[in-house]
């Protein structure tokens, strides 16, 4: 069966930022919802949207079949459901953690008799119950429980579900968040060589900035096939061996300008490990197969 034709009831343990605009959005979409939080005063603005509180998190679960937690990180998740009964219960957990944490949460979870789904958000809490922004969110795990309640976890952001591997929704939440690690690092280098007193307003060189990381995205494709074919130097317009020589007049500017290169120095020194060992015609997936130690 699927929850398609009615708002049907669940529960939510968690209502920090995250929290509280999930809860927002079930309650706005007419969903029966009992809540639970630690500190008990973040309820409150909620019972005023129709929320039901319940006293701890074991009554919480215990009044819908459909649990969703959102807390701060995995051993929170373990605490609070430490006391709750969960057999035949729907476990859906967005709490960040890493794919191990998803893995054995999920074999807790099994153990205790509820099925598990596990959840990796790719967005901020304004996003949430707003679809035109663009959020959405990874599932990985128990693939019954995803087509079951499908359309209530689509309400507070789109669905991405990415295999029964409960892992593999943190996996690509991870690996994204890494991504745009990485792109805030030179985003940030780059601000800081654009010093305002020598008249380049932050403001004026933003779009610039934005405009050339769009430009160099369509790279992630290429590289994927490279990576697909094993033939690293397939189609490489740009080789290591150029981009390691050029970036000698990344860190002499950096110089220049007054910037520590502390961001991307290992980025740079990683270029040059890979062109030392005699691939410097390829293009950056060399450094993919050097990154993974085993
Ligand atoms: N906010 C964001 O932008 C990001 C977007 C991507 C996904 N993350 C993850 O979502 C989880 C929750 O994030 P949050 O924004 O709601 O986080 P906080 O506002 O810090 O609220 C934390 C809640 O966790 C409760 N909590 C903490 N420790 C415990 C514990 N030991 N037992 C029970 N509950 C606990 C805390 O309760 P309280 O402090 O209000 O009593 C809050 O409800 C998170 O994994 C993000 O990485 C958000």
């Amino acid at each position: 069966t699927t929850d398609s034709t009615s708002a049907s009831p669940l529960a939510l343990l968690g209502l920090g930022d995250m929290g509280t605009a999930l809860a927002r959005a079930w309650l706005t979409a007419g969903h029966p919802l009992t809540v639970w939080n630690r500190t008990a005063a973040k309820a409150e603005p909620l019972v005023a949207e129709g929320a039901r509180v319940a006293a701890s998190a074991a009554e919480a679960v215990a009044a819908a079949d459909l649990v969703v937690v959102c807390l701060l990180d995995d051993a929170s998740v373990g605490e609070a459901l430490a006391a709750a009964e969960l057999t035949g219960k729907d476990v859906v957990n967005l709490t960040t953690g890493t794919p191990a944490q998803a893995r054995e949460r999920a074999s807790w979870a099994g153990q205790r008799g509820a099925r598990f789904l596990d959840g990796g958000i790719m967005a901020v809490p304004p996003m949430i119950g707003t679809p035109q922004a663009g959020g959405y969110i990874f599932y990985s795990g128990d693939h019954a429980l995803f087509e079951q309640h499908r359309d209530t976890l689509a309400v507070p952001a789109a669905t991405r579900y990415v295999g029964s591997d409960p892992g593999h929704a943190a996996l690509h939440d991870v690996a994204l968040l890494s991504a745009m690690t990485g792109m805030f690092a030179g985003i940030t280098h780059a601000f800081a060589l654009m010093r305002p007193e020598q008249e380049v307003k932050p403001t004026a060189f933003a779009p610039l900035l934005a405009e050339w990381l769009r430009a160099m995205l369509g790279m992630a494709e290429s590289m994927a096939q490279q990576l697909e074919s094993g033939d690293y130097a397939e189609g490489v317009t740009s080789n290591l061996a150029m981009m390691a020589a050029g970036n000698a007049t990344l860190e002499a500017t950096a110089e220049e300008q007054g910037v520590s290169g502390k961001l991307l120095d290992p980025f740079m020194a990683s270029m040059r490990e890979r062109v030392a060992t005699g691939y410097g015609d390829e293009g950056l997936a060399g450094l993919v197969d050097m990154l993974r130690q085993r």
